[in-house]
């Protein structure tokens, strides 16, 4: 069975932080935090935080601002988080409300109707709650059939759930699945380190995959393999669960929200995504420079440089490898289909294209795709 992406939509969040206001914010809270600990800081048993700045964000990261869908807590000193109301049992949660927009855009692109899908899955780096899973209560909402399950794999959340849509095609379980991939990272990333406080932003992807011969969409790509790995690293981490309680550990500490060792982890997933991609390409009988074009995971410019380079031997261009990190940061497992999503358009018929993702796990998901 041929299986073609058939339409994507995106949620865009209402707010923007640039990295002029997430600075001074940020640097506002080190001013009082030394301030209020400056004996501590004296006697050395308190370590005085440093500064951030946004010259270091854009040449270390190439991030410039990120959205978010409530600002005003993530840039309160006091809070430093975003500020959500809790929703009652009967009410549509976030993460299915941003999904449900999403998917409303990737349906209209494919021609669809809600009660034409018959999967739905929610693939995501957090999930808002442990059960009902979130896609339940998206295949409600959009008044799909069939199931719907949640996944996460992290970065990869994507990627990884585009395979098993695409296996659920193929062997007959379903026709025609939603990929949604709700992206919450302000809730989960640590506003309070300068290491990592400029890297995530919040956003919601969707995707149809169906059945070629059921397809009527005028965009169509159509998937010639997927292709995932990983391989264990505790180099990016979050030990919030559901354990934490019977721990007895507290629930504000650091190790509850992203952390990661940011160097590390570029030198050894750019090796790995590389040779991932090339090895794939190879099975499938091509090679990195009969490829149209790179959607590959948003995390850091300079990433998908070197990436980029070990492929095909020059520097990337915004044509070969388009960057949407300068704009929406890191979007987690959203990323490489936001650059699919905004830089397809222009493409024509026969080319080929590779969406890639890579990150936390360590985990890399390829699926290479090309237009019909
Ligand atoms: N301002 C000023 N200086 C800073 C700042 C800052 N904000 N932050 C760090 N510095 C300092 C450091 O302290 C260090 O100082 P010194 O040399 O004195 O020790 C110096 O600047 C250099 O720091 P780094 O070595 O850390 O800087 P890098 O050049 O390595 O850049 C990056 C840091 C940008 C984090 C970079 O390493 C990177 O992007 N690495 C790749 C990371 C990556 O791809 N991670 C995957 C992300 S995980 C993911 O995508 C999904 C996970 C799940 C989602 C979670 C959502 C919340």
């Amino acid at each position: 069975t041929s299986v073609v992406i058939s339409g994507t939509g995106l949620y865009q969040p209402p707010h923007v932080i640039t990295n002029e206001e997430l600075v001074a914010s940020f640097n506002a809270y080190v001013a009082k935090f030394n301030a209020d600990h400056a004996a501590e800081i004296e006697a050395g048993t308190v370590a005085a935080l440093s500064p951030s700045s946004v010259e270091f964000i854009e040449k270390a990261s190439g991030i410039k601002q990120r959205y978010v869908i409530e600002k005003e807590g993530i840039l309160d000193i006091h809070r430093m988080h975003p500020r959500f109301e809790e929703r009652g049992d009967d009410q549509l949660s976030l993460m299915a409300e941003i999904a449900v927009d999403a998917a409303k855009k990737a349906l209209a692109a494919a021609g669809k109707q809600g009660s034409d899908v018959d999967a739905v899955i929610c693939s995501s780096a957090n999930m808002q709650r442990a059960y009902p899973a979130m896609a339940i209560e998206i295949q409600q909402a959009l008044g799909a059939k069939g199931y719907g399950f949640d996944m996460n794999v992290a970065c990869s959340a994507a990627t990884f759930a585009m395979e098993q849509a695409i296996n659920a095609i193929r062997s007959g379980s379903a026709k025609c699945v939603l990929m949604v991939n709700p992206e919450i990272t302000s809730a989960h990333q640590e506003w309070k380190d300068r290491d990592c406080h400029f890297i995530f932003g919040d956003v919601c992807t969707a995707m149809i995959l169906e059945r070629a011969d059921t397809a009527t969409s005028n965009d169509q790509w159509e998937v010639l393999g997927s292709q995932l790995a990983t391989q264990f690293s505790n180099n990016i981490r979050n030990n919030f669960g559901f354990m934490n309680r019977s721990e007895d550990s507290d629930p504000n500490a650091r190790d509850k929200t992203f952390r990661q060792e940011g160097r590390k982890v570029f030198k050894e997933v750019v090796p790995v995504a590389a040779a991932h991609i090339e090895g794939h390409l190879k099975q499938l009988g091509f090679e990195p420079t009969q490829v149209r074009r790179f959607w590959l995971h948003q995390a850091n410019s300079g990433m998908n440089q070197f990436v980029i380079r070990k492929l095909v031997g020059s520097d990337p261009t915004a044509d070969l490898a388009p960057l949407i990190l300068d704009t929406y940061a890191n979007t987690a497992s959203a990323g490489s289909i936001i650059a699919f999503h905004e830089h397809h358009g222009d493409l024509k018929q026969g080319d080929l294209g590779v969406i890639c993702s890579f990150g936390a796990g360590y985990s890399v998901g390829s699926v290479v795709v090309r237009k019909r």
